[in-house]
């Protein structure tokens, strides 16, 4: 059994695109958190997540927390949705890989980008113009980031740039990237139950 806590509009949105992509049965279990740019919204007291935030999954029993630790278990939970070269693959290091930069440098710099941040520090600037540089690399060149196929990978990286791409700058590579990654039927699916209000939601 796959729960999910989840906030619409929120980094657990893309979690319901991911489960949508996998295929298996789901519940989605809505949550308030406290939304800081709005100062909105209070944190649930049903939420598990440690920190009251969002998303958190109870898969039979066991929570995880984090995007990067939800969307590593599931694709390796459910591997007949190939989102995930398995260990011994030879493409696994470059999908690890991608999975840890967009944790470590992606949501900085994007973050960064959003904030006007760049402008006081080179080193930040410096960050940012690196995420560019490799996202553009790799998208003028191949269709997702490992290469043809997409992956959970993507699934986190796409869904940020989808968020926020108006912090990089303009580039047609980008664009086509994140048109192509909304308009798959898991993504679409995912954007319409993103609202869904009941524990009867998903699957
Ligand atoms: N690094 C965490 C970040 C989770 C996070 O900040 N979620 C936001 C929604 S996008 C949240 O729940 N905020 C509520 C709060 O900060 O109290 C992850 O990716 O899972």
């Amino acid at each position: 059994m796959i729960t999910l806590y989840h906030a619409p509009q929120s980094r657990s949105s893309r979690i319901i695109w991911l489960l949508e992509e996998i295929g298996a049965p789901y519940v989605i279990r809505p949550v308030s958190i406290y939304r800081p740019m709005t100062e909105t919204g209070e944190p649930d007291a049903d939420n598990p997540h440690p920190d009251k935030r969002v998303p958190a999954l109870d898969h039979d029993g066991v929570l995880i927390t984090e995007s990067v630790a939800i969307v590593l278990h599931l694709c390796e939970a459910f591997p007949q949705a190939a989102l995930a070269p398995a260990v011994g693959d030879p493409r696994r290091g470059a999908f690890l890989t991608w999975i840890a930069w967009y944790a470590c440098e992606l949501e900085p710099a994007l973050f960064a980008g959003l904030s006007g941040e760049l402008a006081e520090s080179p080193q930040k600037r410096r960050n940012h113009e690196a995420v560019m540089h490799r996202l553009e690399t790799t998208l003028t060149r191949v269709p997702y980031v490992t290469g043809e196929t997409f992956s959970g990978a993507d699934l986190l990286i796409g869904s940020a740039l989808g968020f926020a791409r108006q912090a990089f700058p303009s580039s047609n590579a980008l664009d086509a990237y994140v048109t192509r990654c909304k308009e798959r039927p898991a993504a679409v699916r995912g954007v319409a139950l993103d609202g869904a209000s009941g524990p009867q939601a998903g699957r």
